[in-house]
């Protein structure tokens, strides 16, 4: 892209964003809810859309000068409900926060009563955290993770929704590496007079494809952000059962939301299209493939990887089996010296406070769009381990980063 008017308006802009490119080049991507859009999603999100205010919906707007905008929002709206087999969707929230906070406000009053996972166990910070509106406004119970296995503990779900009576379950993680039962947790809520959301942040990207079951059939609600696994712009959406469809809209706008980011909507749009071909389905494949692969490769060096394995596109590692001493904070970090880009992460029975943590979270989806594969995966797992093993020492960490920048080298970037 042009950038050279910004370079001649704002050269600490501009240099910032040209440093950040070089980083992103330059840097192995392991955080699980980051990717790296088509140079197509990026044309649209930097367009001539981000001047036009649009409050209201296709055809129904406040402004005039609408008709153009309406084309793009309505594609967007199309094609997601194509991909995903859904009654009906509303493209406008900016992120999936907004889009959760929607959904809640939608069928909710404050002190109604919700079961969640709580974000120490891989759920979301607005699945009811205390410090998130979520957590404020509503009467949260979380349900957990099975002692030993470390999976959703259904059995416990099924108790809590028959003792409390929650109005809503929500079921969805940042941090959970395997699949999910959306048909059992919609079972459980629905035998219990309870609605679904299914926050499919994480997997939207599978779940497009089919690469891991769809809740879209079994629950009311289904949310999700369009820049994880689904390689879209920052924002999210709401997919809804089409008796919802005029809640769900009012919710977002007036309800929660002002005008919508067309420029935005625009890239959910390309974005949804490419998510439709079928390359894309093999490149889900190809997440699950490489996630597979670095897990088995790090239980290989001893690591404990959280449940024995994944079944998606990312894993925890919990620290304390091989580096009792070595914090998810401290790890971060120098792996971060090294060029290579995790997030610390609380771990299950975690002993450290969150901003330590005890593990680290991987994923696959940015390393994958680059084009890299299982062979790199055994490769990156060596760097990680020799990292991990040898944590203060210099000269180990400019020798994997040398191998971070050739292995970036050989999997560029588009931009
Ligand atoms: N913060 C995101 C993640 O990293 O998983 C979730 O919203």
């Amino acid at each position: 892209m042009n950038t050279k008017r910004l370079q001649e308006t704002d050269v600490e802009i501009f240099n910032a964003i040209a440093m950040e490119k070089i980083r992103q080049n330059e840097h192995l991507e392991l955080i699980a809810s980051e990717n790296f859009v088509s140079p197509a999603v990026m044309e649209a999100v930097g367009s001539v859309l981000t001047n036009k205010y649009a409050e209201g919906y296709p055809k129904r707007r406040y402004y005039g000068g609408c008709e153009h905008i309406d084309a793009v929002e309505q594609l967007a709206i199309d094609r997601a409900r194509q991909l995903f087999g859904a009654e009906h969707v509303n493209v406008q929230p900016h992120s999936g926060s907004q889009a959760n906070a929607a959904v809640y406000a939608a069928v909710l009053r404050p002190g109604d009563k919700i079961l969640t996972l709580s974000i120490e166990n891989g759920g979301h910070l607005t699945h009811g955290h205390p410090k998130n509106s979520s957590g404020m406004l509503y009467d949260v119970v979380h349900y957990g993770l099975v002692n030993g296995t470390d999976r959703i503990d259904y059995d416990q779900m099924r108790d809590l929704a028959e003792r409390e009576h929650p109005r809503l379950i929500t079921i969805g993680a940042s941090a959970y590496s395997r699949a999910i039962d959306f048909e059992l947790v919609a079972e459980i809520a629905h035998s219990n007079g309870a609605m679904v959301l299914a926050d499919i942040a994480h997997i939207a990207g599978l779940v497009a494809v089919g690469l891991h079951g769809s809740p879209v059939p079994h629950c009311e609600f289904v949310t999700t952000t369009t820049h994880k696994t689904l390689r879209g712009p920052r924002g999210g959406m709401i997919m809804c059962k089409e008796k919802f469809a005029q809640i769900i809209d009012a919710s977002v706008f007036p309800g929660t939301q002002g005008g919508p980011l067309e420029h935005v909507i625009a890239g959910k749009a390309v974005c949804f299209l490419e998510a439709l071909r079928p390359e894309f389905k093999q490149y889900q494949a190809q997440i699950i493939g490489n996630a597979a692969a670095l897990a088995g490769a790090m239980l290989a060096r001893g690591y404990h990887v959280v449940t024995g394995g994944t079944d998606n596109h990312l894993m925890l590692i919990d620290l304390r089996t091989v580096h009792g001493n070595v914090t998810g904070k401290d790890a971060q970090v120098a792996l971060e010296r090294a060029n290579v880009t995790t997030n610390k992460n609380t771990v299950p029975h975690e002993t450290r406070s969150p901003f330590l943590a005890s593990g680290i979270r991987l994923g696959t989806p940015a390393v994958t769009t680059r084009g890299m594969r299982e062979k790199e995966m055994l490769k990156i797992a060596d760097l990680i381990a020799m990292i991990l093993s040898h944590m203060d020492d210099e000269s180990v960490a400019e020798d994997v980063r040398k191998e971070v920048l050739r292995l970036c080298a050989e999997f560029p970037l588009p931009y």
